[in-house]
């Protein structure tokens, strides 16, 4: 059950990435701009790579939208690779007049596999001799795609009141300091009284790492140096607030219906993703139930949670804590749907790492010619975008309709019942 799907096609190096995506009703205000404001956050951040002086993603709508409004059919975006005119000949779709012959390490055929990468397990799998032929569509460039996607579904989203919000939490074990304990937002002093998410987002947008503290901003761009110095790379943690979403998206009926597995499904599938945790996370499991279940308070009819911004109307049903992190029992339970996601290291490193050849078996050390130091700002965007995605999919889920206006009221009707639950 799904409403909303999509799929991208494209590599790396060839002429571009395209997105499909089908599911969204007629009538949503929607613009090249606003998808192309979101490629641009993906693009920043301390620690990539040459290839992004390279690229200015913007996003062509090919289909599906008409005098910027939706028009409920498939839209189909294009997103250049300006990067293809210097790989015209190595990605050429033709056969080539005189293809590069397949001997190990021969220079425009790829047979050293990077450990850490999909490329070993990939040419074994689909009988690839140049590796080139698996690493282009397993690259994280794919995740600009993902982004024109979900910046649709962004914008879905916000006709509902509905913000998806990232920040970084911590890169390579140099936390956020402004937090006690666990590197969370939901922890942090900062937003004890809960009433400052988009001020913290804004102090995000602001930070070349993404992390809403100056101090850590700083901490954390030493530690990437250190990195780049030593020819190593690093991982870090992102975390993703979703504020405004309604009581009742997901279910409990079925495996998948559920709300955090959907989600879970569509952060690990984020290039180089590791781990995902909700709310409290792993450290519920070191606690007491009664240190780690949410009480459920009553505060009067339709009043929502005091200082909680893009609240929807609620039942007056709220929990003082949320170490839940906005869901229970795979539906959402109207706090914040509060979600960190656990980035590798990037595997492309320039300090050697022991391989094999696939082609002469001969035993080598890895070296690349270029690669990001850290990705994690940028996979935080893209987190962003697979959760609204997700969110939206719910949303439509619930109040499906073939147009805005219907879909709107079908949110309001349900939204006046929840009132007087
Ligand atoms: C990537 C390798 C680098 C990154 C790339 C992801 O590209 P290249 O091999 O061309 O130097 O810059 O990321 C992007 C191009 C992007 O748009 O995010 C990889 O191997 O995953």
């Amino acid at each position: 059950m799904s409403t909303l799907r999509y799929l991208t096609a494209g590599e790396s190096h060839g002429k571009g990435l395209s997105a499909l995506m089908e599911g969204i009703p007629a009538n949503l205000e929607l613009t090249a701009e606003y998808i192309n404001n979101e490629l641009a956050r993906r693009q920043m951040g301390y620690g990539r790579g040459g290839r992004m002086k390279i690229e200015t993603d913007t996003a062509e709508i090919l289909s599906g939208i008409r005098f910027g409004r939706t028009l409920g059919s498939p839209i189909a975006l294009f997103i250049e690779n300006r990067d293809w005119e210097n790989w015209q000949e190595v990605m050429s779709s033709p056969p080539p007049q005189s293809p590069p012959l397949i001997k190990g390490g021969v220079e425009g055929v790829v047979t050293r596999p990077r450990p850490g990468h999909a490329d070993l397990s990939g040419a074994i799998k689909y009988n690839q001799k140049d590796i080139r032929n698996i690493l282009e569509r397993s690259s994280a460039r794919e995740t600009a795609a993902r982004v024109a996607v979900g910046s649709v579904a962004k914008k879905l989203l916000e006709e509902f009141g509905i913000r998806v919000f990232s920040w970084v939490t911590e890169i390579g074990g140099q936390q956020w300091s402004e937090v006690s304990g666990r590197s969370s937002v939901y922890y942090s002093p900062l937003l004890a009284s809960r009433s400052s998410l988009s001020e913290l987002y804004e102090k995000a947008e602001k930070s070349e790492v993404r992390c809403p503290d100056a101090a850590a901003t700083e901490a954390i761009k030493k530690r990437i140096d250190e990195a780049r110095n030593s020819g190593d790379s690093l991982g870090g943690i992102f975390e993703i607030v979703v504020s405004g979403a309604p009581v009742g998206l997901g279910s409990h009926v079925q495996f998948d219906r559920k709300l955090n597995a959907r989600l879970s499904m569509a952060l690990m599938s984020i290039q180089a993703i590791k781990g995902v945790e909700f709310g409290l996370g792993f450290e519920a499991a070191t606690r007491h139930g009664s240190e780690v279940h949410d009480e459920i308070c009553f505060r009067g009819q339709g009043s929502g949670v005091k200082g909680q911004e893009f609240k929807p109307p609620t039942t007056g049903f709220y929990r003082k804590t949320n170490n839940a992190g906005g869901i229970e029992g795979g539906m959402s339970n109207g706090e914040d749907i509060v979600i960190r996601a656990a980035m590798k290291p990037i595997p492309t490193l320039y300090k050697p790492l022991r391989s094999v050849d696939i082609v002469t078996k001969e035993v080598f050390e890895a070296t690349v010619e270029r690669s990001d130091i850290c990705a994690v700002p940028a996979a935080s965007v893209v987190g962003e975008a697979v959760v609204a995605f997700e969110i939206a999919n719910a949303v439509l889920d619930k109040f499906a309709g073939d147009s805005m206006e219907e879909m709107m009221k079908n949110y309001n009707s349900y939204m006046e019942y929840v009132k007087g639950f």
